[in-house]
């Protein structure tokens, strides 16, 4: 099963808004065929798993999979149908399928084949993998990911307010992954203003997915001057406010009620899960971070502390 989550893993960032998934096939303790959930819209682990076992007899096989198969014709058939005609003997699964379309069923239609079916290995794991997954396919909300970085006295910015040089390179790498793995990032007109970040997906030889970028303003700040207005964007740029005045040189203005500090989050919440935004990264700067967790919508908080400081 740990061998099946490495693989699931290898999806990460492509498969929203989907889950990841990996699979395995077994045979007298031999590896037959692996597999794993590459996209959205594209074949499922098991599928996967049983096409990289060519020729190989798989009846009587034992399956790993990380996530209970599914039973319900979505964009590709059940999962549950190809098992019934493969025949394995036991099934082994980390967690069911939080999916009101399966949840429980394709175990059970399994087991009432009479196959062995066996849940909850290592399915504390798999629920940490698949937490953007579990909390949009229950809730309809976005998985919210609060991100910051400070100084060993405690600073996100310099006097000035620039937040850009808080941090070294191993922790812009990581950032960029998240960036990748999140369907959309969120900042206040402030750092945009001071910072001027791109907010793009920047991976050293990898190939990595943009998020569509969201910025909060509250106060027309912002001028269509920015990096994240350039003519040449990568992937749209989204400016939310609670004022009625489109932005022109935004791809979209999104109006909402406001609420503490400027929007009101909650509201936005539910208007960027309506548009299948399954993940945000809030990326700063203070206030936003601050009126996010006012609203209690953060789920997770990744803090980098920098070895430095930066006084005053
Ligand atoms: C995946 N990959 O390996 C498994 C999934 O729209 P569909 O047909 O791709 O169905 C998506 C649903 O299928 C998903 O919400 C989950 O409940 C179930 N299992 N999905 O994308 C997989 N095993
Ligand atoms: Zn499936």
């Amino acid at each position: 099963m740990a061998r099946a989550l490495a693989l699931a893993a290898r999806g990460i960032g492509w498969t929203n808004p989907n889950p990841m998934v990996g699979c395995i096939v077994v045979r007298q303790d031999i590896i037959l065929g692996e597999g794993w959930h590459q996209q959205a819209g594209g074949p499922h682990a098991e599928v996967n798993a049983y096409a990289s076992c060519g020729d190989a007899e798989t009846s009587g096989a034992t399956i790993y999979v990380t996530l209970e198969p599914c039973t319900h014709e979505g964009r590709t058939p059940p999962c549950v149908d190809l098992l019934l005609q493969r025949q394995p003997s036991r099934v082994v699964v980390a967690m069911r399928d939080p999916n009101p379309q399966v949840s429980g069923g394709g175990i059970e239609r399994l087991r009432e084949a009479g196959i062995r079916v066996d849940v909850g290995v290592l399915e504390t794991e798999a629920r940490r993998l698949n937490e953007v997954f579990i909390h949009y396919v229950t809730t309809g909300l976005p998985w919210v990911t609060a991100k910051c970085a400070m100084t060993l006295d405690g600073k996100i910015a310099t006097r000035t307010g620039h937040s850009k040089w808080v941090t070294g390179e191993a922790a812009r790498l990581l950032t960029h992954r998240m960036r990748h793995a999140h369907d959309a990032i969120l900042v206040g007109s402030r750092t945009v203003m001071l910072d001027n970040p791109s907010l793009t997906t920047r991976i050293p030889g990898e190939e990595g997915r943009h998020p569509v970028r969201i910025i909060l303003d509250a106060g027309e700040y912002l001028s269509g001057d920015q990096a994240v207005f350039a003519a040449d964007r990568q992937g749209p740029t989204w400016v939310v406010t609670s004022d009625n005045k489109t932005r022109p040189f935004a791809d979209e203005t999104l109006f909402l009620p406001s609420g503490p500090g400027g929007v009101d989050l909650c509201a936005l919440m539910r208007e960027l899960g309506a548009r299948g935004i399954t993940s945000l990264l809030i990326e700063g700067g203070g206030a936003t971070l601050a009126a996010a967790f006012e609203a209690k919508i953060v789920d997770k908080v990744c803090f980098f502390c920098a070895p430095k400081i930066i006084g005053g």
